[in-house]
């Protein structure tokens, strides 16, 4: 990789840039490929990441409609953390937040991993009771957490209305002392630059519009720049999962759904923790721009078309004022909106499929941010030896077919 000097980078920013080497190729689909991912969000680039650089499986294609990142790896508030109940959901997103430590070492790339501290508020007495046993759950499984009282939370967030005269008083709160957040794009980019460089090819703009079979096994995939043959494919589609798996004719245990997010104007440093409050359906951290980053609850009717009701922002915004009364004299600057793939036990699927050489990495709802390193690194693995390892194993397809079911729930937050 070339390096420059601080003078070559002035050189080039005065040059608006003209010389600069791209971060990846942009090349035309070959014939043919051991194995084609469908979708360059984080868990595709991921996927393809560890395939060629865990197990030298190079000769990879990333197919993305869009451009890369642009769905909802791009459109998340990038919350990290790992603080799910059962024994098979702490192991992976565990693996994920710990792979984020290193992770712009491992990329040569800054992610801007921030782990600036997660607080879950109980705001009833229920919820206290459940992130009691969700943090004794975490601790009895190796990872950092505690349970804090009112005047720690004051202490930790100083902008929280902690008055016992409001409808959802602060009770206490679960502490994950290194979840935290981490820059969005940078992680897709990073993955994409070091997955390029190893020789996967990325090819953006390129719809999958069918996927072929010769009986049970895969073939190939048509796409808008033409059939290219596979040996294994890969869903990692998200919010598209049902529609692309049903190409092949494999109907998902999925819903797709809009979930929403905003930003305020920017204003000076006021919360340095990432503060959720699922009571009220409500979470808020501040980017380094100085926005206030905001969110809730999905909207609640199935949707293809990346933009949400005006209802369900207004709704997450006047839940979180009673919390934070400072909100209620900022102007929101922007929304947007993402289609996110809902299971009903709120867990991912990472399975092998009926069909041979077709896989599917899926599920991950409104929380799948903070699993993409580990995502990649289990999915990788189950592709190159086309069976499970023991944290994959558990988010098969079969499990719903079994009553395995992984019910998350709770720990999903803004998706029960
Ligand atoms: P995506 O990033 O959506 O990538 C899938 C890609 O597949 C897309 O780029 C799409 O264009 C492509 N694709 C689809 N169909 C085709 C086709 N036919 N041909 C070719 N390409 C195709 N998670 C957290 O952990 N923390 C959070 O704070 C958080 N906040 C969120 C806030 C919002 C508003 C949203 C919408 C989501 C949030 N999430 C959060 C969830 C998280 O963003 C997702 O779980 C995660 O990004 C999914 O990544 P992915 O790579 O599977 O999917
Ligand atoms: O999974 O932590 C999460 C999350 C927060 C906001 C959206 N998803």
């Amino acid at each position: 990789m070339k390096k420059y000097s601080i003078f070559s980078l002035a050189r080039n920013a005065g040059n608006y840039h003209k010389d600069w080497e791209r971060a990846w190729r942009s090349p035309d689909p070959k014939k043919e490929y051991d194995v084609v991912i469908i979708g360059a969000g984080g868990h595709g680039l991921a996927t393809a990441y560890h395939l060629a650089s865990k197990h030298n499986v190079t000769n990879v294609a990333v197919i993305e409609k869009g451009w890369l990142g642009g769905g909802n790896t791009g459109r998340n508030t990038t919350i990290i953390r790992s603080n799910y109940l059962q024994d098979p959901s702490m192991a992976m997103y565990e693996l994920s937040r710990s792979l984020y430590e290193d992770l712009s070492q491992e990329l040569n790339y800054n992610i801007m991993f921030s782990p600036r501290g997660l607080l879950m508020l109980c705001q009833t007495e229920h919820e206290l009771r459940a992130m009691k046993r969700t943090s004794h759950a975490n601790r009895l499984a190796g990872i950092e957490a505690e349970m804090i009282d009112p005047a720690r939370v004051k202490e930790l967030v100083p902008i929280i209305n902690d008055s016992d005269d409001c409808r959802y008083p602060i009770l206490g709160a679960y502490y994950q002392p290194r979840g935290g957040t981490a820059r969005h794009d940078a992680v897709a980019w990073g993955y994409a630059r070091a997955s390029d460089a190893r020789g996967v090819d990325i090819i953006q703009q390129c719809e999958v519009t069918g996927i072929t079979r010769e009986g049970s096994k895969v073939t190939g995939l048509d796409t808008t720049k033409g059939h290219i043959k596979a040996k294994k494919i890969a869903v990692v589609t998200a919010g598209n999962t049902s529609l692309v798996m049903q190409m092949a004719g494999v109907s998902m245990p999925i819903e797709s759904v809009c979930l929403q997010a905003l930003v305020s104007e920017p204003i000076k440093p006021v919360i340095d923790v990432v503060v959720m409050a699922n009571t009220v359906h409500g979470y808020m951290s501040q980017s380094d721009k100085g926005e206030l980053v905001i969110g809730g609850g999905a909207d609640s009717y199935n949707n293809y078309s990346q933009r949400g009701s005006f209802p369900a922002l207004e709704h997450t915004v006047t839940a979180l004022v009673e919390t934070f009364p400072i909100i209620s004299r900022l102007r929101m600057l922007r929304m947007w909106g993402g289609i996110v793939d809902m299971t009903g036990d709120r867990s991912p699927i990472i399975s092998k499929t009926d069909v041979d050489g077709l896989y599917v990495n899926c599920g991950w709802g409104t929380g799948g941010f903070k699993a993409i390193p580990g995502s990649g690194y289990v999915f990788a693995d189950l592709i190159a030896r086309d069976q499970p390892g023991d944290i994959a194993g558990a988010f098969g397809l079969d499990r719903f077919k079994q009553g395995r079911t992984i019910d998350e729930s709770v720990a999903a937050a803004v998706a029960h």
